[in-house]
């Protein structure tokens, strides 16, 4: 019986050994809180979080009235590209199921050097009766909140759903309205930037 306990605990160490992969490299880019460029995009934004590569997750927000629809959280998979001589860390994938529906999210940078805009593919199949076809969508987002780094002022925000999106991140990651974005301490961040 001991001798069967610490076999398993022997076969658990190394398939999760195996299982965890080598370190890509630059897996830390894809990181933060990142807003859809578009105002009627999906997903309208896209949290990353994680402090090794092998325990990120990815969390989307859908467009709903009146607030975003949270997808949930689900684990992030990083990928190198070409072969398993990959280094750097260039894609991920989530999957998720909600109670009416199977989905594959897919991320990767626009550009690979600048890391500056992320693509998410997201293909959603229903599994419910419904008969609702198949669909994807592709949305184009952008970084521009890192609580921790320059200051931002309403202006470098490209509409008042990302500087809510930002608003918001930091209070959830306990940095309090870092950025002043809601200086009369409505709950609302840079109402100027309204439609
Ligand atoms: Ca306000």
């Amino acid at each position: 019986m001991k001798v069967g306990v610490v076999f398993g605990v022997l076969l658990t160490l190394l398939v999760g050994t195996v299982a965890s992969g080598a370190s890509l490299e630059g897996w830390e880019a894809f990181l933060g809180l990142w807003v859809n460029m578009l105002p009627d995009g999906s997903p309208t934004r896209v949290i990353i979080e994680g402090s090794d590569q092998s325990s990120l997750s990815f969390r989307g927000y859908g467009a709903c009235i009146p607030t975003d629809c949270d997808w949930g959280s689900a684990p992030l998979w990083i990928y190198g590209e070409g072969s398993v001589d990959a280094t750097e860390a260039t894609m991920g994938v989530a999957y998720w199921e909600s109670g009416f529906s199977e989905n594959i999210v897919t991320i990767r940078f626009q550009n690979p050097v600048s890391k500056s805009v992320l693509i998410v593919d997201h293909y959603t199949r229903f599994t419910d009766a419904s008969g609702r076809p198949s669909y994807h969508t592709i949305g184009y987002l952008r970084s521009t909140c890192d609580c921790d780094g320059p200051d931002l002022d309403c202006k470098d925000f490209l509409s008042h759903a990302e500087a809510q999106a930002c608003y918001d991140y930091c209070l959830d990651m306990g940095y309090g309205d870092v950025f002043g974005l809601d200086r009369d301490g409505d709950g609302s961040a840079c109402e100027a930037l309204q439609e």
